[in-house]
């Protein structure tokens, strides 16, 4: 009898972890692009993740904590996060300057995101460009 109890809680453990739990745990992988087509310097790859359903901003903040990768934003009240600066280069309002945010999702086609970093939530092997420009 004790046997069998704990055989069923054995499997129950089973099932909850594969059924509830690994969606959650596993890594939303991404790689983040940086470009500049200002003054066309060099372009930067990283690999970054997002966690289960989490942001672009999470996953921006944690590559910054572990490889040299280095942002500054403002908030907006209404919108989030505006991305101010990548890598020590700032966009410029006086200059209409700025940081783009586009999406190549797996299947090529490239995307310009229509939220900020804060609200876009990535999808598995997105490529996350940032791309210093004008407007
Ligand atoms: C002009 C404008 C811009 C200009 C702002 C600079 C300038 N000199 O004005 C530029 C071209 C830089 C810009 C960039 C972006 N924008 Co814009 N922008 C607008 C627009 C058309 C008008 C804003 C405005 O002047 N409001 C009037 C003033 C009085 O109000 P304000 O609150 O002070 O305005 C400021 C904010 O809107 C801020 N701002 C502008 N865009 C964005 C985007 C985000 C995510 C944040 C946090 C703040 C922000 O800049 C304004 C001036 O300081 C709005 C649409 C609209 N009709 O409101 C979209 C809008 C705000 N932008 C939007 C987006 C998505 C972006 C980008 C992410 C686009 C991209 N794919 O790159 C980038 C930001 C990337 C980053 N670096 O973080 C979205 C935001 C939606 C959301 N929920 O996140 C909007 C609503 C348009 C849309 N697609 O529906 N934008
Ligand atoms: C995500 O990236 C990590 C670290 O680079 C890697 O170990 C893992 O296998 C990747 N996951 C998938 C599903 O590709
Ligand atoms: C960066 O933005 C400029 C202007 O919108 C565009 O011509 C260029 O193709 C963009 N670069 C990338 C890598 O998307």
């Amino acid at each position: 009898m004790a046997i069998h109890f704990s055989l069923s809680l054995l499997l129950l453990l089973v099932l909850c972890t594969v059924t509830f739990q690994s969606p959650h745990t596993s890594h939303t992988n991404i790689t983040i692009v940086v470009t500049n087509s200002v003054t066309s310097g060099p372009s930067r790859t990283y690999s970054a993740y997002a966690v289960y359903r989490g942001s672009l901003f999470g996953a921006m903040k944690r590559l910054q904590q572990s490889d040299d990768f280095e942002f500054t934003y403002s908030e907006h009240p209404d919108y989030g996060p505006f991305v101010e600066s990548v890598n020590g280069l700032a966009g410029d309002f006086s200059q209409r300057t700025y940081w783009q945010l586009k999406i190549r999702k797996p299947d090529g086609t490239i995307i310009l995101a229509d939220v900020g970093v804060g609200c876009y939530l990535p999808t598995f092997n997105d490529e996350i460009i940032l791309n210093f420009t004008t407007y």
